[in-house]
């Protein structure tokens, strides 16, 4: 029995996104590992000795966001990713306005530069404003919120990506796509 899924979530997470050769796990281009290795790895660690693929179910239908996603044998993370390997995403229309939040201590540089990455493979982009300001609450109290017109970004060669049902991806969104709302 796991008692703390929102620690079993980040554990997860951090070895699919961040850091799987730390677990020794192999990640094929979509993101996928088989669910038997990740237990294996965690059954190494005595805090997630007893998870069973039951509590990874359980951990994903618990989450507040839609992290992770099981096909079959295999789990991976939908979005999020930091490691070396570009995760390989669909490219997908998105639908015509995106938002992004974030701090407004990066907006001079995000007015100069546009949306890069940054740490991560992918801009990350929500599909509302108020999943925006959540994200944006992370790094500000009281985030920035820009609006992507995301016709103008594919005509600039922006594309995109399916994350899940939320959240978007990009490789980068040009400054002509982006307007500042406050
Ligand atoms: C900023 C969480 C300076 C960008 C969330 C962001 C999300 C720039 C930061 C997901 C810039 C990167 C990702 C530029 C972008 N100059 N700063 N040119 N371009 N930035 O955390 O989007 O809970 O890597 O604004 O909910 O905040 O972990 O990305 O603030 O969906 O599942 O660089 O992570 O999901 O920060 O968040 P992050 P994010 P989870």
């Amino acid at each position: 029995m796991v008692k703390d899924y929102r620690k079993l979530s980040k554990e997860i997470s951090y070895a699919l996104r961040h850091a799987p050769w730390e677990y020794e796990l192999e990640l094929d281009e979509n993101g996928w590992v088989l669910i038997s290795q990740l237990l294996n790895a965690l059954h190494q660690n005595k805090e997630w000795k007893n998870v069973e693929i039951s509590d990874v179910i359980k951990m994903i239908e618990k989450s507040d966001k839609k992290r992770h996603e099981i096909n079959n044998d295999k789990i991976r993370a939908m979005y999020g990713h930091s490691i070396p390997m570009k995760i390989i995403k669909e490219i997908a229309t998105p639908p015509k306005v995106l938002y992004h939040g974030t701090s407004y201590d990066f907006l001079e540089s995000i007015k100069t530069n546009g949306l890069l990455p940054m740490s991560r493979q992918y801009v990350h982009l929500s599909e509302d404003i108020e999943t925006a300001n959540l994200v944006g609450k992370r790094k500000d109290l009281s985030p920035t919120i820009m609006r992507i017109d995301t016709e103008k970004a594919r005509k600039n060669g922006d594309n995109f990506y399916l994350g899940n049902e939320k959240v978007w991806l990009a490789d980068k969104i040009s400054t002509t796509s982006i307007q500042i709302l406050n």
